[in-house]
């Protein structure tokens, strides 16, 4: 079996290398030169746990091989991003730049697979674009009677950080334009899915995928509110959720300095731009989610002021735990806030930056390790829970003064103390 992956980033990397493990050969397409290279050379570009010896294993083995130009294949899968616009309006631009640099090479048998998260409607945009582009072949959805191609939605919903891991037992939604279609891209997915693989219509496909991740969109809305609510009546709000999560119906989420990453900060704005007038509530997720960056910052401001002139530490820049993936990270958006303010008495601590991203750079902000924190500063904002900042110990922290985001920090004397009544432009 040849399989072509058109995009070779977060997801499309790891599932190119997964397909190849299966015994398929496949072919890595990526418009950048220096992502085909590092792959040819049997590299990875991206950090993902165990990801760079499964592809150095199946490069040696002549099973992937990346390029920038695409080439025949049976089955073709799509991972390119989908980013939105300014009014937070989805663009599939790179999806359908894939689809047209498909086209060319496609033939009768073959198989067509979308992984982007993508609004409503996109797969069938894909195929009125094969429609257009090759009137030789029968389309689905643009033909009656058998199609040619079979053409299918069929997102991710791995993890960063377990994406190797998910990639094989996490159960698949595969959408088909036909249900024939639907058929052949699961056949084509049970060659390396452990989990089960259930087969819908293109359209409910893209659905979920974007009800997933507004969802728990919404869910971390909740525990945010709360965590504002709590903060105002000087409540911990840890202690809480600790205590309300007893009962056996609820179980309320993390909340944390806002919502980062380049799924769950993003995709809920499809669902609320494709039915705007009924998307009410996951708006209202997505802004209290957004508001929280600012109230974070307003905590962090009131404790950097509380040590007057003295060194700021603030605990990491990921958008999440144990990852190094920067993308939309609030973490980030707090420090740069707080180093363009205080300058070179804000340090930072982030195991996963061998340096300071660019945005840091004539701030006078510094990256540091934890020992030296620990060390030279009286104050911390903990804005990401990396595992190595949950083992600091209370008696090495005792003295400090403390803004704790993310509640890995428990029974801190020093904790800032509480602003009752503050109120937060969102
Ligand atoms: N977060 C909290 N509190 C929590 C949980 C998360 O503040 O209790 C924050 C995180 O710190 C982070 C953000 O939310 O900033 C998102 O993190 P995440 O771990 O919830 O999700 P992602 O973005 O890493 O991956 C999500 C996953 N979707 C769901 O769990 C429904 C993943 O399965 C998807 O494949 C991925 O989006 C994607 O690619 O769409």
């Amino acid at each position: 079996l040849k399989v072509c992956m058109v995009g070779l980033g977060y997801i499309g990397l790891p599932t190119a290398a997964v397909i190849a493990r299966s015994g398929a050969s496949v072919l890595g397409i990526d418009v950048d030169p220096r992502v085909v290279e590092t792959v040819n050379s049997g590299k990875v570009h991206i950090e993902e746990i165990d990801l760079d010896g499964l592809v150095s294993g199946v490069v040696a083995r002549g099973l992937l091989r990346a390029s920038t130009q695409i080439a025949p294949a049976d089955v073709f899968v799509i991972a390119v991003p989908t980013p939105f616009g300014p009014n937070h309006e989805p663009d599939i631009g790179y999806v359908l730049e894939a689809a047209a640099t498909i086209a060319p090479v496609l033939k009768a048998g073959d198989t067509v697979i979308l992984e982007s998260t993508s609004p409503i409607g996109t797969t069938e945009k894909v195929a009125a674009l094969l429609a257009d582009r090759r009137a030789d072949l029968a389309i689905p959805g643009h033909c009656s009677g058998t199609a040619d191609v079979a053409i299918a939605y069929c997102p991710e919903r791995v993890l960063p950080g377990r994406i190797l891991v998910e990639l094989i037992d996490n159960d698949r939604v595969i959408g088909g334009i036909t249900p024939r279609c639907a058929r052949k891209a699961l056949h084509f997915y049970r060659r390396f899915v452990r989990g089960a693989c259930v087969t819908t219509t293109a359209r409910a496909a893209e659905m979920t995928k974007l009800t997933e991740n507004a969802f728990r969109d919404v869910n971390i809305a909740f525990a945010n509110e709360l965590s504002v609510v709590a903060d105002t009546m000087g409540i911990d709000v840890w202690e809480v959720i600790r205590l309300a999560n007893r009962h056996p119906r609820v179980n309320i989420l993390s909340p944390g300095p806002g919502v980062g990453g380049h799924c769950i900060a993003v995709d809920p704005w499809f669902l609320v731009h494709a039915d705007p007038e009924n998307s009410r509530l996951i708006r209202t997720a997505r802004e209290v989610n957004d508001a929280k960056i600012a109230h974070t910052i307003a905590r962090a401001e009131a404790l950097a002021e509380a040590v007057p002139g003295a060194p700021i530490a603030c605990l990491g820049l990921a958008f999440k735990a144990n990852i190094d993936d920067f993308r939309e990270s609030p973490a980030l958006k707090v420090a740069l806030h707080l180093a363009k303010r205080f300058g070179d008495r804000v340090r930072i601590v982030e195991p996963y930056a061998a340096r300071l991203p660019q945005a840091f750079e004539g701030t006078g902000a510094q990256l540091i390790d934890l020992d030296t924190a620990l060390e030279t500063c009286p104050a911390f904002v903990v804005l990401v829970d990396h595992d190595i900042f949950r083992s600091v110990p209370l008696d090495e922290r005792a003295d400090k003064h403390v803004h704790d985001a993310r509640g890995i920090w428990p029974d801190q004397p020093k904790a800032a103390a509480s602003t009752p009544r503050l109120r937060v432009a969102g």
